[in-house]
């Protein structure tokens, strides 16, 4: 029997959001909230982590009645086994799209496209002197062609350890050599865990947990990295501009074309092909005034960070876009797609268009899209959008909202630029207490939590404590929507952070990418570390993920922590059916790694849990806290 759907008050605390939730409900078109409450209540085994299907002498579910799976496997065991497959599975996502970079610059160097081209030699060369290669006297293929090798071999095994490592401060690296935890091949390390986790392998809780503290580290300062990296030697690195955010983007008398996903390399083309002189006056003999372009989750965060181009919205107002009824096309690659939006998208106009062949949907347009070929493909796929405008059905078009300004671009060579060439103010900053600390928040949007809720509490509670928040991911469009990525947010902050951020003329909440470019704050945190000449665990900082759903962001939290940065999260992952893991992962490991989970639902419990570490942290350091 149908359930009574939930008021739509409770689903989110946006109007934008609610107005197409109104509409959906009123066109009869379901979302992930209708089907969220379909399967709820979830199976009990399986939100403790309990349940094991990796043979089929089971599927077994261990219970204190029934201890034991058939194998023998307890509960600790199977916890494990069930997270550690958990985080490599985001390692995975993260770093075959790091290697998808890594084969667009192979596709440069090899001369197979001129589509994508090297846009920041000085980045290229300044990653290649950091990994050991020679630069001196060498042209840019040169040296591209040698940073391509070093990172195919960073996937591979005959590393000792991966080659942003040298990023590392020694201390922490001295930590996880001790604890067998240094990350020594992404692929590797992804494959030895599903090889752990095989029946009779590694039935011991806590090391099985090690070895998915490696894997995460793998992404973190692997497959992430490249990726972020990458993006920026061949898109530029990003630097600070204005743009806009919402569903107010969509624009009523243009052609509207949505990005979705995570790999910069089809949405970069795609906006240029939106920029075609022929197709843009192609557009206007239909109708329209332009070709618009807008960014959904990640791809958004990559195209937003370096070409301004606005944000539509973040996972859960994926669907929500379409039903506005002036999307023509949503263009997608990989990762948090819902497929969901293949139905959503036929109930209008709208085309719906993938573009990878490790991530295809049944009923939609497949282009297999290629770097020799990238270009042509862009503008077929965005001619198709615009022969779509013509099939728009105006009487269901409802944009609900005016655009709101957003400010982006904040690359780690972005803020060194703006403190005038080094990190020695803000390291000031932090030493004379104007800005206590930092806090990067992460990540999703999860259908069981009203929407950016959680992420836009946390966000307002930290900044007033003049604690600096760094966002990324689905976060970003939350701080944006909230008013907090302006310069004016000062208004909302402590008195320190007012100070410093209103000299600087920026937000007290810097946008800083996408998820993979969470190895960004990983690379500005080790290079404070460093400069301080202290370990990662020493800084006053701390991460966050409110209201995060997938497996990539277990790999951050992961990595994160065993990195030495207390996280939160939101709620708890599925291991609360072993005390062993929940004690590891809320504790124990502090005395490994010197940081730890903890799981708070509420966010300014959340905030005041971050502050109390970050004044011991400034204490330590010999600072006022
Ligand atoms: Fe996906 Fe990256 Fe989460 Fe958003 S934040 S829902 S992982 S798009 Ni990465
Ligand atoms: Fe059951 Fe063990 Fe097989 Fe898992 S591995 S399904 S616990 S027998």
């Amino acid at each position: 029997m149908a359930k009574e759907p939930r008021p739509i008050d409770e689903l989110t605390i946006w109007d934008d959001a609610k107005a197409m939730l109104k509409k959906a409900r009123a066109e009869g078109i379901e979302t992930v909230h209708e089907r969220l409450d379909q399967q709820t209540p979830h199976c009990k085994m399986c939100e403790l982590g309990t349940s094991c299907r990796n043979c089929t002498m089971g599927p077994c579910r261990v219970s204190e009645k029934k201890p034991l799976g058939v194998c023998g496997a307890d509960a600790d065991v199977i916890v494990a086994r069930n997270f550690g497959r958990f985080v490599a599975g985001g390692a995975a996502g993260h770093s075959d799209h790091g290697r998808d970079l890594i084969e667009v610059l192979e596709a440069i160097v090899e001369g197979e496209t001129t589509d994508y081209k090297i846009t920041e030699e000085g980045k290229l060369r300044t990653i290649a002197g950091e990994i050991g290669i020679e630069t001196e006297g060498r042209t840019v293929k040169e040296v591209a062609h040698d940073v391509m090798d070093e990172f195919f071999a960073d996937f591979g095994s005959r590393r000792k350890e991966v080659s942003f490592l040298a990023r590392v401060p020694q201390k922490r690296k001295d930590v996880w050599a001790k604890l067998g935890m240094t990350p020594r091949g992404v692929d590797r390390e992804i494959a030895e865990m599903m090889h752990r986790t095989h029946m009779g392998c590694d039935n011991d809780a806590p090391n099985t947990l090690i070895h998915a503290a490696r894997t995460a580290l793998a992404d973190g300062w692997g497959g992430s990295m490249i990726g972020t990296e990458l993006s920026d030697v061949i898109f530029g690195t990003p630097t600070p501009r204005m743009s806009t955010a919402n569903l107010g983007v969509i624009k009523e008398d243009q052609v509207n074309i949505l990005v979705h996903g995570h790999n910069p390399v089809v949405s970069e083309m795609i906006l240029a092909a939106a920029r075609d002189p022929q197709l843009v006056a192609r557009a206007k003999e239909l109708g329209a005034s332009g070709i618009n372009v807008a960014g959904l989750c990640c791809t958004g965060n990559e195209l937003l960070m370096r070409q301004g181009i606005p944000m539509a919205g973040n996972h859960l107002m994926t669907e929500l876009a379409i039903i506005t009824g002036a999307v023509e096309a949503i263009v997608v690659d990989y990762q948090c797609i819902m497929p969901s939006l293949v139905q959503i998208s036929g109930c209008y106009h709208t085309k719906f268009i993938d573009t990878a062949n490790k991530a295809r949907f049944t009923g939609g347009i497949h282009y297999d899209f290629q770097p020799a070929t990238a270009m042509t493909q862009a503008k077929e796929i965005v001619s198709l959008a615009v022969e779509g405008f013509a099939q728009r059905d105006k009487g269901r078009v409802d944009i609900p909202c005016e655009p709101i300004d957003i400010m982006t671009g904040f690359s780690n060579e972005a803020v060194i630029a703006a403190l005038g060439g080094s990190l020695d103010p803000l390291v000031q900053a932090i030493v004379a207490g104007d800005i206590r600390g930092a806090v990067g928040i992460v990540g999703c949007n999860n259908p069981k939590i009203k929407q950016d809720s959680l992420n836009v509490g946390l966000a307002k509670e930290l900044i007033k404590r003049d604690i600096l928040v760094i966002a990324t991911g689905c976060v970003t469009t939350a701080a944006g929507k909230a008013g907090l990525l302006v310069p004016e947010a000062i208004e909302m902050a402590g008195p320190g952070l007012k100070k410093i951020c209103g000299s600087l003329g920026i937000p007290p909440v810097l946008h800083y990418g996408s998820c993979v470019d969470n190895s960004r704050i990983m690379q500005l945190c080790a290079a404070l570390a460093n400069t301080l000449n202290v370990d990662i665990s020493d800084l006053p900082v701390g991460a966050s993920s409110p209201e995060w759903y997938s497996e990539k962001a277990a790999a951050i939290g992961l990595y994160a922590v065993a990195s030495g940065i207390q996280t939160h999260l939101g709620h708890p992952p599925h291991i609360l059916g072993s005390k062993t893991v929940t004690n590891l992962a809320v504790a124990g490991l502090e005395d490994l790694v010197g940081a730890a989970f903890f799981i708070e639902p509420d966010p300014v419990r959340t905030a005041e849990i971050f502050d109390e570490r970050i004044k011991a942290k400034r204490k330590a350091l010999g600072l006022s806290e």
